[in-house]
């Protein structure tokens, strides 16, 4: 049916008079039928199972509507009847299945699988309250539920159901489905196993809940609290739930496909992002075993379909699940689990590459090093690290298996989508190519001196601060200057991403400006980030932030010279707000320690220029812009790789040897901040930075400080500021997840 029709019988009245949520609910059920259409069956032999604790996958009707080719058709036909499409968005609610980066790739790999015609699909959990909702209260975070699932979205429910067992109870499986729609091209599935009987209503007091309700609590939310040992618990419960359901999924549709199981290999590629689906590998071997299959040939088979893609060398983030857990919650794998260390030992005397430790610890990244066939960093630098330092006792067994992936994200979201104006002037220069070969964003170098293109370019950039300005003051009721510069720090919040690094420097230009020393420029700074619920000095920092904002607002002075804005509850929605205002990317990671990073790229493809350390995936795009269009400062990983080995790094002698340093820190504890925050956070990360300092940040503040102030001055001429906006779009090409994808495909999985 056609549109407006639809809608108008949908909605039984005429478009201007139907309310934005009419509206939404009109159009999704519009665009689902539109995709219905477009479903083709899978005549595919093998197929790719993408495997993830997270998909962050952000708003879909605007997304679906471009990919679907309908976009431009649809705003046009709102527009004439006095409607906009972006304010019928906000209806919408984001589903918050991701925390950071390793979600919101998944989501991006999903777009790019589906856009280059591949047979993919993502394998998770549907989480009913998702990640936490963050809601600050006197300078602190507290969380809350984030419930998503309305009656009416864009989960399908299917008739797959499983019955998955644990070591004590059983609980009835299933199966959502969310369509994937690449860009004119094919529809592919994220599967979201769920339980029946999961209840809302026990989640009581902010986010808390009896963890022991395994039947009641499994799917309530992503990573629920781990501090304690029923937390430990429940995430190997949603571990092995999320991986027996889909183990059992891919084995029926293997099987339906022609599959005799012996042949999995021929039907079946499954990429394992990070160890939480690790589990995948004894379910699939004991699945097999119990189809006849014996243990060495289910070995041989599993170990010829799983490859594992590593984003972190930070130890606390690999997993190394106590034994005696396991045998709580699925004593069926630990005979298996057992087996495979056994075969390990038989093999290798060099007690670091084992399975199980002498602690009963079993190391999850080990089991997916020896039992898959690829192992793959997120970017250059990091596969290195992971090469010569982290795995290398495993890559001298199997260098084979190694291999890089640099990270990618999907310009359909990141450009097309966040910014349909700068997306019209670069189809205006260059053509409609780039949308489906990224790589000819290249042609925008020959406007590199071009005037007029430059002009428009600041142009644009203006009208989007202007749009963040408007949205920051309705959202978050701060008024900031769009005539100032935008510096944005939006990620996670994690000590290694050394947000706090940040916190120093604006104390630091808040000092200045106390003492007469003033910015050419006001400077807006703005952070974005939650903090894990129990990650207690990552929550101290954000206190610090808060307090920090307040103080500098309330000085009559200071405050036209500088402002710190943390929005609440930083999700993808406000990162597409957020990333086409930017001037100034922060990606300040200590070196060695951010596997990739993909902000910086998003960063970079919408003209901000970055500032950041030689880590993860800025030292490729260090390479790709060269000197004169990124900011870098900050000792090297190999510097930071050697301090950590001769444990020679003593904060508190560069807190002694730079009085502006020093100056800075005791402001977290001085009177002004004592007079708002709380004494105790701000005590506890005082003490932190000077008497640990485990991720360097007094290592890096002078040349962060100079670097930075270059930055601001740099910004003045604004035709060279724009000429390496201009650089960064056109060489971020590199960075379509179209080509990570089309790597992955190359090197791994081999489809079509
Ligand atoms: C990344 C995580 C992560 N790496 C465990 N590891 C988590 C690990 O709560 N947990 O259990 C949550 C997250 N996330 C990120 O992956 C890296 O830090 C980024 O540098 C990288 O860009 C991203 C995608 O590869």
């Amino acid at each position: 049916m056609q549109l407006k029709k639809f809608i108008e019988t949908t909605c039984n009245k005429p478009i201007s008079e139907c309310s934005n949520q009419e509206l939404y609910l009109a159009l999704l059920s519009y665009t689902k039928e539109q995709i219905k259409e477009k479903e083709t069956p899978c005549n595919d032999k093998k197929k790719l199972y993408y495997i993830s604790a997270e998909f962050l996958i952000g708003k879909l009707l605007s997304n679906n509507l471009i990919n679907l080719g309908i976009y431009d058709e649809v705003a046009l036909l709102l527009k004439g009847n006095g409607k906009s499409l972006a304010e019928i968005e906000e209806a919408e609610p984001e589903p918050s299945l991701g925390n950071g980066g390793l979600g919101r790739l998944a989501a991006c790999f999903l777009d790019s699988i589906a856009t280059l015609g591949l047979p993919g699909d993502g394998v998770g959990l549907n989480y009913h309250l998702g990640l936490f909702k963050q809601v600050f209260k006197d300078h602190l975070q507290n969380e809350t539920p984030n419930p998503w699932i309305e009656k009416e979205s864009w989960l399908h429910k299917t008739d797959t159901t499983y019955r998955i067992a644990f070591g004590g109870t059983t609980v009835t499986s299933r199966l959502y489905d969310i369509d994937v729609i690449g860009y004119n091209n094919r529809v592919n599935k994220l599967h979201l196993f769920d339980v029946e009987s999961v209840d809302e209503s026990i989640v009581r007091d902010g986010i808390s809940f009896n963890k022991e309700d395994i039947a009641k609590n499994l799917t309530l939310f992503l990573y629920p609290d781990d501090s304690d040992e029923d937390g430990r618990l429940l995430r190997i419960y949603q571990q092995y739930f999320m991986v027996s359901n889909g183990a059992r999924l891919i084995l029926d549709e293997c099987i339906a496909r022609g599959s005799n199981l012996h042949d999995l290999p021929d039907y079946a590629v499954i990429q394992i992002n990070d160890t939480h689906p690790t589990m995948v590998i004894p379910e699939l071997i004991r699945l097999l075993m119990i189809k006849g299959i014996t243990f060495h040939e289910a070995m041989d088979i599993v170990s010829r379909t799983c490859a594992y893609t590593n984003h972190t060398i930070l130890a606390e983030a690999l997993e190394k699940w106590p034994m005696k857990y396991l045998e709580k919650v699925v004593p069926q794998l630990t005979p298996i689990i057992y087996a495979l260390d056994d075969m390990v030992r038989r093999n290798y005397s060099d007690e670091s590459v084992y399975i199980i430790d002498k602690n009963n610890l079993v190391h999850m990244a080990h089991i997916d090093i020896h039992y898959g066939f690829s192992i793959n960093g997120v970017a250059r630098l990091h596969t290195e690290i992971l090469e010569n330092n982290e795995l290398n006792n495993f890559y001298k067994i199997y260098p084979e298996k190694f291999n890089n992936k640099t990270n990618g994200i999907t310009f359909r979201r990141w450009l097309l989508h966040c910014d349909h104006d700068l997306t019209k002037f670069i189809t205006s220069l260059i053509g409609e190519g780039y949308k489906t070969d990224a790589t000819e964003l290249e042609k925008l170098l020959k406007f590199k001196d071009d005037k007029k293109v430059l002009s428009e370019l600041l142009k644009i950039k203006q009208a989007n601060k202007k749009v963040l300005k408007d949205y920051i003051l309705t959202t978050e009721g701060i008024e900031i200057d769009d005539n100032s510069i935008y510096d944005i720090q939006i990620k996670r919040l994690h000590e290694y991403k050394r947000q706090q690094l940040n916190v120093l420097y604006l104390i630091h230009k808040y000092l200045e400006i106390k003492a007469g020393k003033l910015p050419k420029r006001p400077i807006t700074a703005i952070f974005g980030a939650k903090a894990a619920p129990a990650y207690i000095i990552a929550k101290d920092i954000i206190h610090a932030i808060l307090c920090l904002q307040d103080i500098i607002d309330k000085d009559p002075v200071a405050s036209k010279f500088l402002h710190v804005v943390m929005v609440e509850n930083y999700n993808v929605s406000k990162a597409e707000k957020l990333i086409p205002a930017c001037d100034i990317s922060e990606q300040i990671s200590l070196a060695s320690k951010e596997a990739s990073g993909t902000g910086n790229m998003k960063f970079m493809l919408n003209g901000a220029i970055t500032l950041g350390t030689m880590d993860g995936a800025n030292v490729e795009i260090h390479d790709l812009v060269g000197d004169d269009n990124i900011y870098i400062f900050g000792e090297s990983s190999e510097e930071v790789i050697e301090h950590y080995a001769k444990a020679d790094y003593v904060s508190k002698d560069f807190y002694e040897a730079d009085p502006e340093l020093k100056a800075a820190v005791d402001f977290l504890v001085g009177e002004e901040m004592l007079a708002i925050g709380s004494e105790e956070h701000l005590t506890r990360l005082y003490n932190e930075l000077l008497n640990k300092d485990w991720f360097m940040t007094f290592l890096d503040f002078k040349s962060y400080v100079k670097t930075k102030d270059q930055a601001f001055k740099d910004y003045e001429d604004r035709t060279a500021w724009a000429k390496k906006m201009l650089v960064n779009i056109a060489k971020a090409g590199f960075f379509s997840s179209d080509r990570t994808i089309a790597e992955y495909n190359r090197d791994i999985w081999h489809l079509k």
